[in-house]
C-alpha cells in the first residue's frame, strides 16, 4: 500500500510533520486509520497463522505403513519386562512432540510398521534424529541417541528443546558384543564360531560375523519383538537351562514376516498366529549332530535373520490348515510361501529365500523364510 507523499512510519512521520509540516490537520487523520485499519489486518492475520499452526501440529500428518487397516496384535502379557517403564505418572511435558516431529523414528518400525526394538552396541548411536534430540532413558541422562551402556531393553522418551514424548510399542536393545564370548562362549551359553571370523571377506556384508547379540534373560524372553511375535520364539532350540541365552533377530526378518501376515489376512486366511519352528540357530547347533539336512554351512539361521513358521492359530505346535480343504499338505507351505513372494514383489529390500518343505520326520509342512539380500528359492525335503 502507498500514500503518496506519506512515509510508512508513523515515527518518521511525527518528525516530518512537526519539523517540516508536510501533512494538513486532516491528512493526519486519514492516516492515522488507515495505520490502524493495517494493524488491525497485521495482528488478525497473525492470530489466524497460530491458529493454523497449532491446527496442523494436532493433526496426525504422519501414518507409519501398516498402522492404519492392520488388526490389533495380541496385547502384550504382563510378563514382558523391560528395563524401565513411563507410566502414566510420568509428568506432563510443557509442550508437545508432534508425531511429525518424531517422524525420524518411523522407519525403525519397518515398512509393516509393525517392528518394536532397535538394537545396538553399548554406547553407539541408533538413529540419526534431528540436532537438539536427545533420548531420555529413565534413571540415566539424555543422550544424542546412544545405546545405554549395560546390555537389555529399554523403554525411552525423546526430547526436544523443553519437550518430552515417551515412545510406545518401541525399545532400545542394548547388545553384549561379540568380544564378550570366551571360547565360543558368553558365560554358559555355547555359541560358537561364525564363517568369516578369521578375517577373510564374505561375499556380502549379510554374511559378516554378527557384532553382537540380544542377552535373553527369563524376564525379558516374552519381549514383544514385533505386533505378532515375541522374543524367546527366535531362540535356539537347545541349552534350555542355561541363562542368560544369547540371539540374534533381524528386524528384517520380523518386517518380512509381518507383512506375510497382512497379504494372508488380505486374502481372507485368519492368522492370530504364527508358529517359529525355527529362528536363531548358533553356528554350534547348526553344525551339531543329528538331522543336518538343510543346515548349509552358511545358513542364515546363524546370522538371525532366517525363519521356519506355520500358520498355527490354535498353538497345538502343528501346522493349520490355511488354504481351507480341511487337510495340512504341502499346500499350506505353499500358500504361505505366495504370500511371501507378493511382499517381495512390493518391497524389494526384503529380498530374500523362500523355501518350501513337506511334512517330514516328525513336523508338518513349513515354510522358510529370510532376507538375506539377494532371492533365492527351493523345495526343501528335510528339516529347514
Ligand atoms: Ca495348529
Ligand atoms: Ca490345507
Amino acid at each position: 500500500m502507498t500514500w503518496p507523499g506519506a512515509p510508512l512510519y508513523p515515527e518518521q512521520r511525527r518528525i516530518h510533520r512537526i519539523h517540516r509540516g508536510l501533512l494538513t490537520e486532516r491528512q493526519e487523520h486519514i492516516f492515522t486509520w488507515v495505520a490502524v485499519v493495517v494493524v488491525m489486518l497485521y495482528v488478525t492475520a497473525w492470530i489466524a497463522a497460530v491458529a493454523d499452526i497449532y491446527r496442523i501440529r494436532n493433526t496426525p500428518t504422519f501414518i507409519a505403513p501398516g498402522e492404519h487397516t492392520e488388526p490389533a496384535g495380541p496385547p502384550a502379557t504382563p510378563v514382558q519386562q523391560v528395563t524401565s517403564m513411563f507410566g502414566p505418572m510420568t509428568p506432563a511435558a510443557p509442550h508437545l512432540l508432534s508425531d511429525a516431529m518424531l517422524s525420524f523414528l518411523h522407519p525403525l518400525r519397518g515398512e509393516s510398521g509393525d517392528i518394536r526394538f532397535v538394537s545396538a552396541l553399548p554406547g553407539s548411536r541408533f538413529v540419526e534424529a534431528p540436532g537438539g534430540a536427545n533420548v531420555v532413558i529413565e534413571g540415566q541422562d539424555a543422550t544424542p541417541f546412544v545405546a545405554p551402556r549395560q546390555p537389555g531393553i529399554y523403554d525411552f522418551a525423546v526430547q526436544m528443546n523443553d519437550a518430552q514424548k515417551p515412545i510406545e510399542d518401541f525399545a532400545i536393545i542394548t547388545l553384549v558384543p561379540r568380544s564378550a564370548r570366551r571360547g565360543g562362549q558368553i558365560g554358559r551359553y555355547r555359541l560358537g564360531f561364525w564363517p568369516f571370523e578369521n578375517g577373510s571377506m564374505p561375499r556380502t556384508d549379510r554374511y559378516a560375523p554378527p557384532r553382537g547379540f540380544i542377552q535373553v534373560t527369563p524376564q525379558n524372553e516374552d519381549f514383544q519383538v514385533s505386533s505378532h511375535f515375541r522374543m524367546q520364539q527366535f531362540l535356539t532350540k537347545d541349552q534350555y537351562g542355561v541363562w542368560p541365552k544369547y540371539l540374534l533377530l533381524d528386524p528384517m526378518l520380523l518386517d518380512k514376516l509381518e507383512l506375510t501376515i497382512d497379504e494372508l489376512r488380505r486374502e481372507g486366511v485368519r492368522v492370530d498366529h504364527v508358529h517359529i519352528m525355527s529362528g536363531f540357530r548358533t553356528p554350534t547347533y547348526n553344525r551339531g549332530g543329528g538331522n543336518t539336512q538343510g543346515r548349509a554351512n552358511l545358513s542364515r539361521h546363524m546370522y538371525g535373520d532366517a525363519s521356519d513358521v506355520y500358520v498355527d492359530n490354535n498353538q497345538d505346535g502343528y501346522p493349520d490348515d490355511i488354504t481351507g480343504d480341511g487337510r495340512v499338505t504341502i499346500a499350506d507351505a505353499e500358500k504361505f510361501a505366495r504370500a511371501a513372494e507378493r511382499v517381495e514383489n512390493a518391497h524389494g529390500s526384503l529380498v530374500g529365500g523362500i523355501g518350501i518343505y513337506p511334512a517330514c520326520c516328525g513336523h508338518g509342512p513349513f515354510t522358510h523364510v529370510d532376507v538375506r539380500g539377494f532371492r533365492a528359492r527351493w523345495r526343501g525335503t528335510g528339516s529347514g
